[in-house]
């Protein structure tokens, strides 16, 4: 049985995620591909308001550790829903994941291994779109600053931890400078293409 693909969207923040993601889902659609968005983090749920709550308010204190952990236990509140979408073969889209998990939180200088540890068991993208500014682009679009990541030195520390995914085999680096937005689509377009008829093999698990 041809099991859906698990595609993640991965940045920083102002570098076109949401706006290609939802480009993706439509094209999809239109194909009659059987296709569904999920954004991490999530911020319906008890535990996604919570992070809502940490993210927009920067009286609210929160250890690092804890923030890290609510985010990580937003990803395993809905690892059944994932599973049960990819056996059904629907192409999973994550906007967002593990590695955002991971970044964010090794940039305020807890231990990479572990701020992994938690997802380990999580299921694994089978690919990963990393959308990138070879400089510092995303800091000069509009928009920036309102919510408690969104700081310039902030980002140049994140930036460096996603950098240390770069070389596992499911990592595809898009560089957006430049580029407009059409030109962008192509070429997420390209890289998703391979997958959205499906896969015979195991979804694989972060370890
Ligand atoms: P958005 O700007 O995409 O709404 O994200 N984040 C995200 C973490 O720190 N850990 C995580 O596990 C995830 C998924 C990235 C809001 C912010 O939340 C950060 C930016
Ligand atoms: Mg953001």
């Amino acid at each position: 049985m041809t099991r859906g693909a698990l595609v993640a969207i991965e940045g920083l923040d102002r570098t076109g995620k949401s706006t290609q993601t939802e480009i993706l889902i439509k094209t999809l659609k239109q194909q009659g591909k059987a296709i569904e968005l999920i954004k991490f983090p999530d911020r319906t749920t008890q535990i996604g308001q919570l992070i809502n709550k940490y993210l927009t308010d920067k009286e609210f204190r929160l250890s690092d550790q804890s923030a890290h952990l609510l985010f990580s236990a937003k990803r395993w509140e809905l690892v059944e829903k994932i599973n049960n979408l990819l056996t059904q073969g629907v192409t999973v889209l994550l906007d967002r994941y593990v590695y955002s998990g991971v970044a964010y939180s090794a940039a305020k200088g807890l231990d990479f291994q572990w701020c992994l540890n938690p997802d380990l068991g999580l299921p694994k993208p089978d690919v990963v779109l990393f959308l990138k500014f070879k400089d510092d682009g995303n800091m000069k679009r509009g928009g920036f600053g309102e919510e408690r990541y969104e700081v310039d030195e902030f980002q140049k520390k994140v930036k460096v931890m996603f950098e240390r995914f770069d070389g596992d085999n499911n990592w595809r680096n898009l560089y957006v400078d430049g580029k407009s937005i059409e030109e962008v689509r192509e070429e997420v377009w390209t890289h998703v293409v391979k997958y959205i008829d499906g896969l015979d093999t195991n979804v694989q698990l972060f370890k």
